[in-house]
């Protein structure tokens, strides 16, 4: 299968990362994941759904220092995908408010169909879902999405991220359906397309969020054929402290 990529991690040279030999930036220690957020230390491990401490994973901040309205909607469609079978362990993904965590969905969800056979390089998928969060405090905040291993870091997960909007007072204010990028992310955090198991659910992109290097190489040629795209993307990098 032909997946076209860009490695967001690479093109923001996050200091904290190194490109591993494959050219991929594998996914990071949680204790950078709580530095890039902005959260406590130990506030990821805090929100595991099974107290199975997190390892090491991948995250984006969608809004870079938005200025948000408390009751906004944020709005977005993810794909939870994994390896961790029943029985396996709880693998997780969450978000993150200005480094206030919330808990979005995990591998071990006991549900009967929760999860379908993934079309993408996972077993397993949730499918695409709409995530809706609120607004908590209206001040200039940085939302932003994680996913993350659970007591070991060998058995993969990964999550598809698309279509974020906010609402405010029913109409839309703010939309970023990484056409062109508008983000920052760190580990092994990318943008997909079509080609990538589920398509997104707007446009011809989404962001793959991972907690290993990415499963899926990238033919040499098909950096060629992005060399002219990364000029499009207007990536800010601001240190966060
Ligand atoms: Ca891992
Ligand atoms: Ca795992
Ligand atoms: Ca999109």
């Amino acid at each position: 299968m032909f997946c076209r990529k860009l490695i967001l991690g690479a093109v923001m040279g996050m200091s904290m990362n190194a490109v591993n030999a494959a050219g991929f930036v594998p996914s990071v220690p949680v204790a950078d994941l709580e530095l890039f957020f902005g959260a406590a230390p130990g506030a990821i491990s805090a929100i595991s759904p099974s107290a199975d401490p997190a390892t090491e994973g991948s995250g984006i901040i969608i809004t870079d220092s938005f200025s948000f309205q408390a009751g906004d909607i944020l709005s977005f469609d993810y794909n939870f995908m994994t390896n961790e079978r029943p029985g396996g362990l709880d693998d997780y993904a969450f978000v993150s408010f200005g480094g206030n965590l919330s808990f979005l969905d995990h591998a071990q969800d006991t549900a009967p169909g929760y999860y379908v056979p993934s079309v993408a390089p996972y077993q397993e998928e949730t499918g695409y879902k709409n995530f809706s969060y609120i607004a908590p405090a209206t001040g200039i905040f940085e939302f932003g999405v994680g996913v993350v291993d659970a007591w070991d870091e060998w058995v993969e997960t990964g999550l598809l991220i698309d279509n974020f909007t906010v609402i405010r007072n029913d109409a839309e204010v703010h939309s970023n359906s990484f056409e062109t990028g508008e983000l920052m992310g760190i580990g092994d955090a990318s943008i997909v397309d079509v080609f990538f198991g589920t398509p997104p659910t707007d446009g011809g992109f989404q962001v793959l969020v991972t907690t290993a290097p990415s499963p899926v190489p990238l033919p040499p040629a098909v950096w060629l054929l992005f060399s002219g795209m990364g000029a499009l993307l207007a990536f800010s990098r601001r240190k966060h402290g």
